[in-house]
């Protein structure tokens, strides 16, 4: 089965209102209400499609906050059964301090194929396409993973390139690559654009790897699978966590998700610029009107574009 062609144009949409909600609060200091501008709009545009979808990855679950949570329903309740993944706000330091890199991005995929997680911590491995599949592993030691990757490449292992979130959590990861003279690309954060950094024959990185929100997780996941690239992650559940993890049918709490366990089937991925970055140009406000750039990714349908639409206020 595939998501039909037409939905594609409606959840670019809910991308593109989520962008500009967010877009009000660019460079003013406040995460909360950018968060929230970009979650309201993405609700509203979602709730208009005709489908019958729930979240899957979200922020938080039922209990939490007004944010677009774990196990909410979106759509008109009418129409085929999607899983949604949403991210209204990645960024949302960088949307609050105008710098660039921002975006408001879902997945989707049919009714149970997309890995629904508690939002907790997911340790990553991400490379792009061409490689021999799970090529490397969480647990294999740093020098490990870069040799194998460097064989595969064809390249000295000094030849490549890493992208890093800058944590005090990631310090072995960088002493090491230090120690073998891999290239590091630091981001400050955004592990979505960074993951994705590693996708195309130019691509500025050969390898992302550290931990960063589950969520992304999986939205990355989404990503890759439109692009061929590949991801292992494994979530870093506390005992509270480990609870909600239960509870959202998890059994495995120390399991390495390879890319085909945490997206299955067809894939809609739709992320809308907030403020310019890697991945699109950022929302420009007009009087009456803004402007907003998606890419936007269709598996079944090998649509790989980005899109710049105006829309009225
Ligand atoms: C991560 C990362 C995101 O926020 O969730 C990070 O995946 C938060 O990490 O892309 P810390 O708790 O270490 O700050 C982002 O960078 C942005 O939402």
């Amino acid at each position: 089965m595939t998501i039909e062609n037409f939905f594609l144009d409606k959840f670019i949409k809910a991308t593109e209102f989520g962008a500009y909600g967010a877009s009000h609060f660019i460079g003013k200091g406040d995460k909360i209400s950018a968060d929230r501008g970009a979650v309201d709009m993405m609700r509203q545009e979602l709730n208009k499609i005709e489908m019958n979808a729930t979240i899957v990855i979200g922020e938080g679950e039922m209990d939490e906050a007004p944010m677009l949570h774990i196990g909410e329903k979106v759509g008109t309740n009418r129409g085929p059964e999607f899983d949604i993944a949403v991210d209204p706000l990645e960024g949302t330091t960088f949307t609050s301090k105008g710098l660039p890199n921002a975006f408001s991005v879902l997945a989707v995929a049919e009714k149970g194929n997309l890995l629904s997680a508690p939002d907790t911590y997911m340790e990553k491995i991400i490379t792009g396409s061409g490689l021999p599949k799970n090529l490397l592993d969480l647990d294999n030691s740093v020098q490990k993973n870069i040799n194998l990757l460097a064989d595969a490449k064809n390249k000295k292992p000094s030849e490549l390139i890493a992208c890093v979130m800058k944590r005090s959590r990631h310090q072995h990861i960088v002493k090491e690559l230090d120690r073998i003279g891999v290239k590091i690309n630091f981001i400050t954060d955004g592990d979505i654009a960074g993951g994705l950094s590693v996708i195309g024959v130019n691509s500025q990185n050969d390898i992302y790897l550290g931990t960063g929100g589950g969520p992304e997780g999986v939205i990355v996941a989404a990503a890759l699978s439109c692009l061929g690239g590949q991801i292992q992650g494994r979530l870093i559940l506390d005992a509270k966590e480990t609870v909600r993890a239960k509870k959202l049918g998890i059994t495995e709490f120390e399991k390495k998700y390879d890319i085909d366990e945490m997206v299955k089937g067809d894939v809609i991925f739709c992320a809308s610029g907030v403020t310019s970055g890697d991945l699109a140009k950022g929302v420009k406000n007009f009087v009456d009107k803004f402007e907003v750039t998606t890419l936007a990714l269709h598996k079944s349908q090998k649509i790989n574009k980005t899109n710049t639409r105006t829309h009225k206020k």
